[in-house]
């Protein structure tokens, strides 16, 4: 067998079926145009551990999902695992994705909690973390441009003057499941983990932005954060993105000082940040200091060329991209993730049953239903779909499979949402920044 000298996943994508013969063995028969079988199944089955009982049905260059989720992010020359966090207060097992600025995502199987919880929540900086306020009372957010009357309130009186309300909702990073595109997208490679749910504890944005007084100019919002530059220029924001008027006065939005009932860690945007559920993350300011009300589309960083946008007809991966081709993404795309069992199981000989356990989410919109399959998609099985807490919480769902023998197995789960719009096998809409990646979870069990 030849050297692996390169990352499964930059051979597959390069070449499907040269890299079907590399990992599984030159003279196999490995071809997988069509379907895999004899020596190439047999080939493939010592590689991911034992007989694939479906693997008849398993598409010509997929990467078995033994392979694919423990792949190293850009894996250049030296393929090496996934690194994991070392901060405090959070989760070793969580995965670093970058450390300037600070990112991390949450393995799926982490995700098993109906609330997550505060240690294994990801994290994601675009620039500097500032440091921890002193005396959080007294932290100031002003609200200006068009409205009647510009607001300048600490959390102090922001706790007073207003009905605190408390709400599970979903906090996703526009780059969720990044990796899954090919060709490779630039940025972090988050897998599913760039997502999370908490009880979030605060204020309704809008019932602040009633007292400042909306004029009817007003058309978008820019939001500030206190977080520096990653360059450490002080004239530059780390990020400032902003939503159109009718979004940013969604009753949902809310401005938060307590996560999970705990004081909002500084790393989570303490002590108060804002919540816009069901759009990218980055709307959703930490350490928020300021919001524009503005008379026209916002332009802050984050803001226009290729980010958090989308392409309005799909492009060729790499070609230049046309400013006119994008649209900002607003709602996340629909997802379902499988947190128990994890990714990489193996369960006892003769096991012919398993319980499974799993989260789903859609943006603004909610879940419809959630399947499972056992058999690379030809077949798929219903599971019992819970109903959201509240408005933007996320949907969990429980299942069961049976096994007809022992063998390796992928299980794949796909969340159809109220439009009827279900995640696909792959991701699509390939864009530069690689945003709305949603393909099916996929994890690999090992009976026996
Ligand atoms: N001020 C500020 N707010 C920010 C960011 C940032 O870099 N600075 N990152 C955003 C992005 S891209 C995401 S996905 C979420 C991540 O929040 P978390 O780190 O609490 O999980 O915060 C958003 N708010
Ligand atoms: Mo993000």
């Amino acid at each position: 067998m030849s050297k692996i000298e390169r990352s499964v996943e930059e051979l597959y994508a390069e070449d499907p079926e040269r890299a079907d013969a590399v990992v599984f063995g030159r003279g196999t028969g490995v071809n997988r145009r069509g379907f895999l079988g004899g020596a190439g199944l047999a080939a493939m089955g010592a590689a991911v551990g034992g007989a694939i009982p479906f693997g008849s049905n398993m598409p010509g260059g997929l990467i078995p999902a033994a392979f694919a989720q423990d792949k190293p992010a850009a894996a250049p020359a030296a393929p090496k695992g996934p690194q994991p966090l070392n901060f405090p207060g959070k989760d070793p097992k969580l995965v670093l994705l970058g450390d300037r600025p600070l990112v991390a995502e949450t393995p799926e199987s982490l995700l098993n909690d109906a609330t997550t919880p505060i240690d294994k929540f990801f994290i994601r900086n675009n620039g500097q973390v500032p440091e921890e306020a002193k005396n959080p009372e007294a932290w100031k957010i002003v609200v200006d441009g068009e409205v009647n009357k510009k607001l300048e309130i600490t959390l102090g009186e922001l706790k007073k003057k207003f009905k605190p309300v408390s709400q599970f909702m979903v906090m996703e990073c526009g780059g969720n499941g990044r990796s899954f595109f090919t060709p490779q997208a630039r940025g972090n490679q988050w897998t599913n983990g760039g997502a999370g749910c908490a009880e979030w504890t605060g204020v309704r944005l809008v019932d602040v932005l009633k007292a400042a007084g909306v004029k009817s100019s007003a058309v978008f919002s820019g939001h500030y954060g206190a977080d520096p530059h990653l360059s450490g220029d002080t004239s530059k924001p780390a990020l400032s993105r902003g939503v159109p008027i009718k979004k940013l006065m969604d009753p949902n939005n809310l401005i938060v000082w307590n996560m999970n009932g705990k004081p909002l860690m500084n790393i989570h945007g303490g002590p108060v940040r804002l919540i816009v559920p069901g759009w990218p993350g980055s709307v959703s300011a930490k350490w928020l200091t300021r919001i524009w009300v503005r008379d026209k589309i916002h332009d802050g960083q984050g803001m226009g060329g290729t980010s958090y946008r989308v392409t309005i007809k799909p492009m060729v991966p790499g070609d230049k991209a046309d400013d006119k081709n994008f649209r900002d993404l607003e709602s996340m795309p629909v997802r379902s993730i499988i947190t128990n069992p994890a990714n990489g199981s193996k369960l006892a000989a003769g096991t012919r049953k398993l319980d499974l356990r799993g989260a789903a989410w859609a943006g603004d919109n909610i879940v419809r239903s959630v399947e499972i399959s056992t058999d690379y998609g030809a077949s798929w099985k219903a599971t019992k779909l819970g109903e959201p807490r509240n408005r933007y919480d996320w949907q969990r769902w429980t299942g069961s499979v049976s096994f007809p023998s022992d063998g390796y197995y992928e299980i794949w789960a796909r969340a159809t949402d109220s439009r009827g719009i279900h995640q696909p096998h792959v991701a699509g809409n390939w864009n530069p920044q690689g945003y709305g990646a949603n393909p099916m979870h996929r994890i690999a069990v090992l009976v026996g």
